[in-house]
């Protein structure tokens, strides 16, 4: 009989094999022809699955939030940097996106564990927030370098009037908001940051679809698939940042003396 020879890749999200690509089984031209947007895209690559429309518009909104926050923060400047230097358009990018990390942009897969384990305990916000003091570990999508408590972050606030509009539990995100309340109290720029509304409210949406099993919901956590999205995000702003100092011809970038303290 016929014998399948061993392969040496599994691959289950997407198969180029016949008369047109089909995403997690999805047919291309049905993807077109229904109009699909990105957040059908990645709910069906990363995913694997169809979500309902409240959560592939929550995707798309994570996306356009975290597309760019400007040229000082560290990704941005990194990028604008190496662009400067000359050097292409992928040494750029990456540049930006090697800073995308546990303090900026990368918290929120650390954000989703530990809301999670805390809430799924039953700790009270204060007890959570003194369990990691006493760790000596940074609550995870807490606090911001410019944000503050009377200059609240604005995408945090739309991504919570979304959730409360359109999600059918925001049972997480509530906790953040109790969490965030506590740290307020302890000092004024330890605000829910966008990264701890990205990842409290994916547990919402992980949990409150039913869409996913509680164990595909623990996998997806520990692999750590929600970082991904401000990766793919900011990844939009690094090019624009690459293209504009492109095209405003500008020079290799040097730090100025005056800004370093020389010290023995
Ligand atoms: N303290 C974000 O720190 C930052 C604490 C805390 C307990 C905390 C810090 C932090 C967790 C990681 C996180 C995502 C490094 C941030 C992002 C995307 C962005 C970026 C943009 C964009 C800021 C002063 C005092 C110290 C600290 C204490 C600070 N955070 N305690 N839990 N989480 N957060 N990152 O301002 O007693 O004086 O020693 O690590 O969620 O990246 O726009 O910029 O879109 O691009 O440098 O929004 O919060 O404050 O380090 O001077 O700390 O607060 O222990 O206490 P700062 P520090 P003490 S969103």
């Amino acid at each position: 009989g016929r014998v399948r020879a061993p392969t040496h890749i599994i691959s289950t999200i997407s198969d180029d094999r016949g008369e047109e690509p089909c995403y997690a089984g999805v047919p291309m031209s049905s993807i077109v022809e229904q109009g699909y947007g990105v957040g059908d895209v990645i709910s069906l690559l990363w995913f694997k699955r169809s979500l309902p429309r409240y959560c592939t518009k929550f995707i798309e909104i994570c996306i356009m939030l975290c597309a760019d926050h400007g040229p000082c923060v560290s990704g941005a400047h990194n990028t604008i940097v190496t662009a400067r230097a000359g050097k292409d358009l992928v040494s750029s990018l990456v540049s930006g996106l090697l800073t995308i990390g546990p303090r900026f942009g990368g918290a929120i897969d650390d954000a989703a564990r530990y809301f999670k384990d805390a809430y799924d305990r039953g700790l009270t916000a204060y007890e959570f927030v003194e369990s990691m003091k006493k760790k000596g570990i940074r609550v995870p999508g807490i606090g911001h370098r410019i944000k503050r408590g009377d200059n609240r972050d604005k995408r945090v606030e739309l991504l919570q009037l979304f959730a409360r509009t359109n999600f059918p539990s925001v049972k997480y995100m509530e906790y953040a908001v109790q969490v965030e309340t506590y740290t307020l109290s302890k000092a004024n720029n330890l605000v829910l940051n966008v990264d701890g509304a990205i990842g409290s409210l994916f547990l919402d949406l992980l949990a409150g679809s039913g869409m996913f099993t509680k164990q595909e919901i623990d996998e997806i956590i520990e692999i750590g698939y929600l970082n991904g999205l401000f990766v793919l995000a900011r990844s939009i702003g690094l090019i624009g940042h690459t293209f504009d100092q492109k095209r405003l011809k500008q020079p290799l970038y040097r730090h100025p003396w005056e800004d370093v303290l020389y010290t023995k």
